[in-house]
């Protein structure tokens, strides 16, 4: 079966480990590079999907070649997302048990283009009726909307994702997708009122001037010219050649309609980013007294008479303060909304698909609190995958008795530590100086990162850097080595971030706001209370922690993106970056654990339960232990030795096509007794 595959692309393997040559880096990177160079974009290590970007439109996402993968067996056909998300999906029908795809990759990668892809391909090939239609057009559109509103262009990305994302698709027990939920993770608010030169703002911003009618503009008191926007200028790049603004608002305004959004909601969503341009085009000066004045009077009226007590420097930070804070809290209620409208209402959902796009590995001229946490995050995810592939797989074998030898591998457990740890981590060691106000500075911090964590072989500061590193650091950075490399953060706005407080007075102002939405996101319940809030780093833990928990219950698959190169050029295959990514995502390792090990596991029980028939002596019933059943039975199917191994409590089978040979069987025999029943009760059918 692999043979005429492999034939029928006929460049390099499609699966690593069919590699002829030992596993080296040399071979693999030669393997990838042939099949990008031919736009075979995607190579299995096992049932481990890499894929390269392409940077350019493939013709391989029809509906034709979504239909080919349909129902066929995972390694039948060239490698494809398609086939990942069918094989979960199929493995999620005949189990009934759910399942989650894992993206990964650094920034640029084709994460999010991927789990679009994804959600394309179950939409189109899942089973449907015309009630379940709305729900299919409402998962596919809350994308395009939820990128309007969290996504921008990076130096990196042109639509990179600034918030994390985990989705749920729920399917009935029919296969059909019944509803969605999203999960969103701390989006990147400090990009409101600060960009990169080279960077946007969110493309809500760019797409309300650009496509909003001339109506809608006047209403909102808005010019169509985004220079003329505090809030939009600092990265001089309004315009972007790959991006669309006015076509993107079209459909932002479309999805909006079939998420369920009533005019109200619409009308007050853009009452909130035109009032965020607003707010960043307040100019403050000072009256004699060193108070804060707003120089043009006739901007917002609340706004001086809260912040006039300020001098400016304050009124300018509490300025951008409402602007983040109303940002990153409309973002909250739009997710909240879309689940709303995704929420399946009779209950008649089994199971669930999750799709994990999140933001990926970042390093840019100036790494601050963002960076931290959106490497952090990956951190954790690398540390999901090590646990639940390279560590798991090798202890299972140990654990079932199967003859193993090891194989090393970088945990980097030892940095997500150095970052969560209770009371020793950087996390919580920016969390006690965030409870001294007044006294500690982002550089008392880094004081005190020195002294908890100097010693960490993963963490350096300038400092330190003669002991350990040769490169320059400035005084006020600290550096991690992170398992994707080195990545140096500037300590400044630190303590900040986490805090991320508002003044008291002008939440009061939030609460009493005109707009539901505002309302709704600024309760005055939270006037009342006066406990702490809890930190941004520390929710953002929390958050993950809790994400780790809802991925390890479900059966998991990978896909693993590349980026070929920094210039977002098609075709061109930048050895150097790619080497890097290949042995940070630990594909060397996977592949060999893959290559040494068994591609299948099943217990005994459920080995035998399913394939009882195939044998007289099991059929219909096997009455002594598990074990021996299967035994005679693969006997029977004529196994040969080195395609399986028996552990203690499972079958370990090394190659795919032995399970699907016997799988094909199966189900031809499944054939053969039901169309025996039907002849033998032809009459009372
Ligand atoms: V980030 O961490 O959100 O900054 P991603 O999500 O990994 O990043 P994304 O999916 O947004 O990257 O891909 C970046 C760009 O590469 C896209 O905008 C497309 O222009 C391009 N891309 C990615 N995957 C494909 C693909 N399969 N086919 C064609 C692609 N183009
Ligand atoms: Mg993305």
């Amino acid at each position: 079966m692999e043979g005429a595959l492999i034939a029928r692309d006929k460049v390099g393997v499609q699966d690593f480990v069919l590699l002829d040559s030992h596993t080296s880096e040399a071979a693999f990177l030669n393997n990838l590079r042939k099949r990008y160079q031919e736009n075979l974009i995607y190579t299995y290590i096992g049932s481990l999907l890499v894929s390269v970007n392409p940077y350019q439109e493939l013709d391989i996402y029809t509906v034709t070649q979504m239909k080919l993968y349909r129902g066929v067996n995972f390694f039948e056909l060239p490698p494809h997302l398609y086939a990942i998300a069918d094989n979960a999906y199929r493995v999620m029908c005949s189990e009934y048990n759910n399942h989650f795809i894992l993206i990964s990759g650094e920034s640029g990668a084709g994460k999010t283009e991927a789990s679009k892809k994804i959600l394309q391909y179950y939409a189109v090939t899942c089973p449907t009726t015309e009630q379940l239609q709305t729900v299919r057009d409402r998962l596919l559109l809350s994308n395009p909307v939820l990128e309007a509103f969290g996504n921008a262009k990076t130096l990196r990305n042109d639509n990179s994702s600034r918030f994390g994302k985990y989705m749920d698709i729920q399917f009935d027990f029919k296969g059909a997708p019944v509803g969605g939920h999203i999960l969103s993770y701390l989006i990147e608010k400090s990009r409101v009122v600060h960009q990169n030169h080279g960077e946007r703002n969110f493309h809500i911003f760019y797409q309300l001037l650009e496509g909003g009618d001339k109506d809608l503009l006047c209403w909102l008191g808005l010019e169509r010219n985004p220079q003329k926007y505090t809030y939009l200028i600092q990265g001089r790049c309004a315009k972007v050649f790959s991006i669309n603004d006015k076509n993107d608002w079209k459909i932002v305004r479309k999805a909006f309609s079939i998420i369920d959004f009533t005019e109200k909601d619409i009308e007050h969503l853009f009452g909130i980013v035109a009032s965020v341009l607003h707010l960043g085009n307040i100019q403050f000066e000072e009256d004699s007294n060193g108070h804060a004045i707003i120089r043009d009077g006739s901007q917002i009226k609340w706004i001086s008479k809260v912040l006039s007590p300020l001098n400016v420097d304050l009124a300018f930070y509490a300025r951008d303060a409402v602007a983040k804070a109303i940002y990153g809290r409309t973002f909250t209620w739009l997710v909240n909304k879309i689940n709303g409208s995704l929420a399946n209402k009779d209950s008649t959902q089994k199971t669930v698909i999750g799709l994990l796009d999140i933001y990926g590995f970042e390093v840019l001229d100036t790494n601050s609190f963002e960076q931290f946490c959106i490497n952090y995050c990956n951190e954790k995810l690398q540390q999901l995958l090590i646990e639940m592939t390279l560590k798991a797989e090798q202890e299972e074998y140990e654990l079932e008795g199967i003859e193993w030898e090891p194989i090393p591998y970088f945990n980097n457990k030892i940095i997500c530590d150095l970052v969560e740890q209770k009371h020793k981590g950087i996390i919580s060691i920016l969390d006690e100086e965030c409870l001294r106000p007044g006294e500690a500075t982002d550089l008392s911090f880094l004081e005190k990162l020195e002294e908890k964590v100097g010693d960490h072989a993963h963490f350096v500061t300038r400092k330190l850097a003669d002991q350990k590193t040769r490169k320059s650091i400035d005084w006020v950075d600290f550096r991690l080595l992170h398992y994707a490399g080195e990545v140096t953060y500037c300590a400044v706005g630190f303590l900040e971030k986490n805090n991320d407080l508002l003044y008291r007075n002008l939440k009061e102002v939030l609460c009493n706001s005109k707009n539901s939405i505002i309302r709704d996101c600024f309760l005055l319940s939270e006037l009342d209370n006066r406990r702490r809030p809890e930190t941004v780093a520390t929710q953002f833990k929390n958050s993950l922690t809790s994400l780790i928990e809802i991925l390890m219950s479900k059966e998991p698959s990978y896909i693993r993106c590349i980026k070929p190169n920094e210039n977002k050029e098609p075709g061109k295959f930048d050895d150097f970056l790619i080497r890097h990514q290949v042995k940070y995502l630990g594909l060397m390792e996977h592949l060999r654990v893959r290559r040494a090990g068994f591609a299948y596991r099943r217990k005994y029980e459920l080995f035998l339960q399913r394939y009882k028939c195939l044998c007289p002596a099991t059929w219909p019933h096997w009455h002594g232990p598990a074990a021996e059943g299967v035994e005679r039975l693969i006997k029977h199917i004529g196994y040969k030795p080195e395609e399986y191994k028996l552990g203690r409590t499972k079958i370990f089978i090394r190659f795919p096509k032995t399970l699907f040979a016997t799988e094909d069987a199966f189900e031809y025999r499944k054939h053969l007794l039901i169309s025996r029943l039907q002849a033998k009760y032809k009459g009372f059918l």
